[in-house]
Order: C-alpha cells, then structure tokens, then sequence
C-alpha cells in the first residue's frame, strides 16, 4: 500500500520524471523505500488541484505530498517534505546524517548556482514539451520574467560556461568521497542528481558536454551517477537493491 501520494508535473510524455524540484522528492522516497505513487498533474492543473489539496494561499506547485500513513498530512516544498520525511519515517535511511546544516549548504548552492543556469538552457525545451500547454508556460514564464523567453534565455555559452564553474567544486569532492558530503548518500547528492536528470532529460547535448564528457567535471560525474542510478528512477529499487 503507498503511504504518500507525490504530486508531481506530466509534460507530453507519460512518466517521464523530469522536474527538477519533484525529482528532489522521488528519489528521497526511493532512497528511504517508503512506498507511494504518483498523482500526474499537467502544468496548468498545478494552480487548479494543488490549492484544494493544500488549503493554502502559497504559490501552488509541486512537489506536494500526502502522507496517508500519517493522517493524510499535507506538506508543500521539497526541502519542507525532506524534514518532514525525516522525521515521519525515523526508521528509513537518514537524509542528513545528523548534519541537516552540511546538506541545506548544499541544497541552497545547487539551488541558487546551477539551478538558475540549468533552466535557462532547458526553459524552451520544457515549453516544447508541455505541447498543447506550451503557450499557456510561454505566457505565464513571460509575465514573471517581464520578457520574451528568447530574451530571458539570452547566451547559451555563457550559462553553460557558469554550469562548468560550479560543477568543478563539486567535482573536486566526488573525487575524494563516494558523495557530496562523505560516505553516505545524502540529500546534497539528490538535489544535484535531480537538478542534473533536469539538464539529461531537456538537453541531452548538454548533459553530455558539461556533465560527462567535460575535461574536468566529467569522470567523477559518470562514476557518482552510476552510484546514484537507483535512486533516480520512477519507482523506488528493490529492498535488497536499496544501499
Ligand atoms: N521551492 C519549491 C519550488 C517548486 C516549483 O517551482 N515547482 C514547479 C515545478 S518544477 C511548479 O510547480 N511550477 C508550477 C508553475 O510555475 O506554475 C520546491 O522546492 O518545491
């Protein structure tokens, strides 16, 4: 039986995991084995279902989840639901390791660094993929943005140029401990591989020259991946699979 629904965004393709911000959530749940499934929301029907779920004025969006295990308790935000995952589930492998600091540094560098570099290669592929929603992303995007996508997304190389910067500090701890921070798969390694599944699946041509092939980055990208693969997969691994 699933103890949580995880409501996550469907682009054009079924099942396709691809979110950066609900890919953090899946592969949390896949690390700490607890069952769910997966309520597919288009994106327009984020701002529909998420409030009556969330009875709440935040911004709707996604992840969200339910834990049916618990009360059908709400929670909203993927740093938000990994705490509370954390705290539900005391008996599933830990996410912080007893050092939640280390992990939010982490999460805020991958989020404030690459995320922003990562969506502005990916934004016009996403719209492309929402297909009979693309217009409705190119609208609501440009009424944030104050801009056509085009001019948002602006030079390609120098975001990626800036990807590669921040990529080469991580890279320099993945070539002397099997994660980001140590020995332990931990919530710092699957806001990266979350953000880095968002550049694989939107621009494969640039997941394999700024990722795997460059000269830097690239071979303990390749290796740290292999030992996150399954984690980062629609359905959580089997049991004897898991560590
Ligand atoms: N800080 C939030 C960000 C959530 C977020 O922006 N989610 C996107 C999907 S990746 C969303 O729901 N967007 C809906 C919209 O912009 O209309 C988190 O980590 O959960």
């Amino acid at each position: 039986m699933a103890h949580i629904i995880l409501y996550d965004v469907e682009l054009t393709t079924p099942n396709e995991i691809w979110s950066p911000n609900t890919c953090k959530t899946r592969y949390a749940l896949n690390y700490k084995g607890i069952p769910y499934k997966t309520v597919w929301l288009k994106f327009p029907e984020i701002g529909e279902e998420i409030p009556k779920i969330t009875k709440s004025k935040e911004r709707p969006t996604v992840p969200v989840i339910v834990d049916v295990l618990h009360g059908n308790k709400v929670v909203q935000e993927s740093w938000e639901i990994a705490k509370y995952l954390e705290e539900a589930y005391p008996d599933t492998p830990s996410l912080f390791h007893g050092n939640i600091g280390a992990h939010f540094f982490m999460h805020e560098y991958c989020t404030r660094r690459l995320l922003p570099k990562i969506f502005k290669l990916n934004v016009l592929t996403v719209m492309k993929k929402a297909g009979e929603h693309g217009a409705w992303f190119r609208q609501t995007r440009e009424k944030i943005f104050k801009m056509p996508l085009e001019k948002f997304v602006g030079d390609e190389s120098q975001h990626a140029k800036a990807i590669t910067e921040n990529l080469d500090a991580l890279g320099r701890v993945l070539k002397t401990y099997p994660y980001l921070t140590g020995q332990q798969v931990g919530w710092a390694d699957i806001c990266l591989a979350s953000y880095i599944t968002f550049l694989r699946v939107m621009r494969p041509d640039q997941y394999d020259a700024l990722v795997l092939n460059d000269s830097k980055a690239g071979k303990q990208f390749a290796e740290w991946l292999k030992r996150m693969d399954k984690y980062m997969q629609l359905a959580p691994p089997a049991p004897s699979a898991r560590i």
